[in-house]
């Protein structure tokens, strides 16, 4: 056998080696003194020799001809990285099996790792998602975020309340970056700007900043499933421009001199916790408008050093906006062509707008972003101006094609005048943008003819849907092995890259071998599930029992207080009915609650309230469990997606832009119980009717309702079961006698119930009811099960990716040369002698 190198060979046998080599020459610890974590360590370098040897090579093959999608994203939720690249490197059994040679615990190495929280929920791992499909597909990308210091919160429940413990996940170091130091740009901040005259007499205008930043990149590459090829996801960090200000040091003035450094520093030090926007906060801004500097200077970078024109950047250097938050990449690109490489401004207008388009990721009015006009002007001055600009040339165009529609002009422009003036980001990214979509069909209808109707209205080309998606190798391979090894003996390996392969098992739905097997592994994942739960919570849970799970941020348009009221009736009905007997179900809630968010902590205490209660009550019969698990990251969704018979996906209609836990339960054979909303939509068209519980108002009753005069008081006064609820509720049932601790939330419900949650509640109960009747026949759901999941194919993010590639970005698929393991390194002495060709990739 042809020996191998232990940087790229793939036996156990070499894995093993390298480890080995890592574990001395990268750590510098010999077996006695190495901890846990220095072997995770080891293992994490011995697979990432191989992924990076696969970069080096591809990206070879990309910049002659360069061509990438550059995606901005101010969130990232890539999880774990260890299994997922033994999974996509096809080395999963390899690794594990050297491990357990040298009598190391695999798993024990496996849970080291500290995922990156640098996202709040589903835009974050969208953006995840994505990168490991276009890594998997071979489209090149490039994605630009911000290096968080503090990621996500850990969320820590004391007495039932939720509390934030910091993240400090990079404590301990992060072997999957790179640190790029010498790939490092400035990012300018406040000040004023001047007019002069250049030596061709034009006029320019130059920004004379009063603060300067240093951003710095940390690479991190996503190897795609069995493409050898990569994603880029380019992480800056910012840092001062100079270690110390020497002036006010020689001036004597220490403490200054640091106190400059510190606030540099802090602009990539934490990411904000909410999941939709809060405004105004000037921290948010300069993080917003240090990520898309130093994103767009470098992408100016590579196009210049690469293609040497950029007016060849639209069709080749496609931007994709991941949501308003690096809308502002549009003013800097402005900027840097015009002010920076002396461009006219129509130029650089066409390039702009034609580089540039931007996915809209919710509806909800008080989560379309914008900045107040002085904050603007007092820390970017020169991008008020080219904002002005850009509106005037627009509201010129607009004026001449509606004569004196005033109002129309109005609610186009780029600044809000209704009272205390505003920057709108929406309308910046829509202007900005040749193109715009919404993340599912019903979204970007309701997107169309609502929010931005007077955009579409003025170029409809210029919008689409793209259903969002999610990658099975995370969610299926990764997260549920069980699963994916019965698929494959099914239907062999190839589902994994072309997921609508899993129509296969369409074939074996009703074998009852088939079905045996299949449930036997949600047992298995359900046995699991209730080990955590007793281990974390100390709560015991039947596995046998329906596992009834929502997972997802609280938010109230999320209604996890709608699955509550649900458990408080079945609770009241076990208490008050002597023959009430119902199907014996654990109630599974996950999620975090934004920090400033009182009403969603206040239903994290409800949650707690109710298990408190009900898992103890001897009348209950075990016949109801409730079960909140805290913290939930990507990590810990992992037990959690697999082991759920049930997946809850119950928001309002018209509120969910699309959902992607919706996808990802479905995806592990869980049957949905939700609303006409969002993706739900859709999965219920792909999985049949008769595979989906659908219950609830729609997006259009919901909306003609409110106009009616919604009064929810009506709702809970005709409902017998909800009256006695609220009693209950109200009396200190929940809460060890305390009236007020739940009052705010009982009166936002009855009162104005914002989310129609009365409104819905009785539909939901019957609904409830149906899922229980078809769950009894454990044959039929079964079948139903494996139904869900032949049918999911269409919500991979494969698919997702390659309509973005299609119908937005237009740039070809190229095919990336596959690298050969073993002779890497040959060739690359000549490399050497004829030097670089560029620097900034
Ligand atoms: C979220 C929506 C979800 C959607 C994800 C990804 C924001 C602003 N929006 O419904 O609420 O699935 O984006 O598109 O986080």
């Amino acid at each position: 056998m042809e020996s191998e190198d232990s940087h790229t060979g793939l036996t156990a046998e070499t894995l093993k080696r390298s480890f080995l080599e890592n574990l001395v020459y990268i750590r510098g610890k010999h077996p006695r003194s190495a901890t846990r974590h220095d072997y995770y360590t080891a293992l994490a370098h011995t697979v990432r020799d191989r992924i990076l040897q696969r970069w080096v090579a591809s990206a070879q093959g990309i910049l002659p001809n360069l061509s990438a999608v550059v995606y901005l994203s101010a969130e990232y939720l890539p999880g774990p990285q260890l299994v997922n690249n033994l999974v996509n490197l096809g080395i999963l059994d390899q690794a594990r099996k050297m491990i357990e040679e040298l009598g190391l615990d695999f798993q024990q190495l496996v849970d080291q790792e500290q995922e990156p929280g640098l996202g709040n929920g589903g835009l974050g791992r969208l953006a995840a998602c994505y990168l490991d499909s276009m890594a998997t597909r071979g489209i090149p990308v490039v994605g630009h975020g911000i290096r968080y210091e503090f990621g996500m919160f850990e969320q820590q429940i004391r007495d039932g309340w939720q509390v934030e413990v910091a993240d400090p996940w990079l404590q301990k170091g992060n072997p999957w970056e790179l640190s790029r130091p010498n790939i490092s740009y400035k990012v300018q901040f406040g000040g004023h700007t001047e007019q002069y005259l250049d030596e061709t007499g034009r006029q320019r205008t130059r920004w004379i900043p009063d603060q300067v930043v240093k951003g710095v990149a940390y690479d991190q590459l996503l190897m795609g499933y069995q493409a050898n090829s990569t994603a880029l996801l380019r992480l800056w960090k910012s840092e001062a421009v100079a270690d110390f200000d020497f002036q006010i040091y020689s001036a004597g003035d220490y403490y200054r001199a640091v106190e400059a450094k510190v606030i540099s520093e802090n602009l990539s030090k934490v990411l904000y916790p909410n999941d939709e926007p809060e405004q105004g906060k000037k921290l948010r801004l300069q993080q917003q408008y240090f990520l898309v500097s130093c994103a767009m200077q470098n992408t100016l970078h590579l196009v210049h050093e690469l293609i040497g024109d950029f007016r060849e950047m639209p069709g080749r250097i496609p931007v994709q906006l991941n949501d308003t938050h690096p809308s502002l990449a549009i003013p800097e690109l402005m900027r840097l062509l015009v002010d920076e490489n002396g461009m006219e401004w129509d130029e650089a207008w066409h390039i702009t707008k034609n580089v540039f388009s931007y996915t809209n990721h919710t509806l909800l009015p008080e989560a379309l972003e914008k900045w107040p006009v002085d904050l603007m002007g007092t820390l970017l001055p020169r991008h008020l101006e080219i904002i002005y600009e850009i509106n005037r040339l627009f509201l010129d165009r607009v004026r001449l094609r509606y004569p004196r529609d005033e109002d129309k002009i109005a609610r186009l422009s780029l600044i809000d005048e209704t009272g205390p003036r505003y920057v709108r980001m929406a309308n910046l990214s829509c202007i900005g943008s040749h193109h715009i979509n919404g993340v599912a069909k019903l979204h970007t209808e309701l997107m169309t003819r609502d929010v931005f109707r007077d955009f579409f209205e003025l170029d409809p080309q210029g919008f689409s849907n793209k259903t969002n998606g999610v990658t099975p190798r995370r969610f299926i391979a990764v997260d549920n092995p069980g699963l994916a090894s019965l698929i494959d003996t099914q239907l062999g390996k190839g589902w994994l890259s072309d997921l609508d392969q899993l129509r296969g098992l369409e074939a074996v739905a009703g074998d009852t071998g088939f079905q045996e097997q299949w449930s036997r592994i949600k047992l298995e994942n359900k046995q699991q599930l209730a080990r955590i739960i007793g281990d974390r919570i100390g709560v015991s849970v039947d596995p046998e029992s329906l596992f009834d799970i929502h997972a997802k941020r609280i938010h109230e348009y999320k209604r996890q207080h709608l699955n509550l009221l649900h458990i408080m009736a079945l609770y009241w009905r076990l208490k008050s009915e002597p023959g009430f007997d119902p199907v014996p179900r654990t109630f599974v809630f996950a999620g975090k609650a934004a920090p400033g968010y009182f009403m969603a902590k206040l239903i994290i205490r409800l949650i707690h309230g109710v298990a408190d209660v009900v898992n103890r009550d001897p009348d209950v019969r075990d016949r109801l469990k409730v079960a909140f698990l805290p913290n939930f990251n990507v990590k810990n969704a992992q037990s959690i997606f697999r082991a759920a018979d049930l997946s809850q996906q119950i928001s309002t209609a018209g509120k969910e832009a699309s959902g992607t836990g919706n996808m990802k339960f479905a995806m592990n054979g869980a049957l949905t119980i939700g609303t006409f909303d969002g993706a739900n939509i859709e999965i219920r068209e792909a999985v049949g009717e008769e595979n989906f519980f659908l219950f609830g108002l729609t997006a259009e009753e919901v909306a003609a309702l409110k106009a009616s005069g919604y009064q929810p008081r009506n709702y809970c006064a005709a409902n017998d079961l909800m009256r006695e609820v609220f009693d209950l509720l109200a009396s200190g049932f929940f809460s060890g006698g305390d009236r007020e601790l739940f009052r705010p939330l009982i009166n936002s419900l009855l009162d104005h119930d914002e989310f129609m949650v009365l409104a819905d509640f009785a539909a939901y109960a019957e609904c409830q009811q149906s899922v229980e009747r078809e769950f009894t026949d454990r044959e039929y759901w079964t079948r139903k099960s494996i139904l869900n999941v032949a049918r999911i194919g269409r919500f991979s993010s494969d698919r997702a990716v390659e309509e973005y590639r299609q119908d937005i970005w237009h740039i070809d698929s190229p095919t990336i040369p596959t690298s050969k393991s073993g002779d890497f390194l040959e060739g690359l002495e000549d490399e050497v002698r004829k030097g670089p060709v560029d620097t900034s990739f």
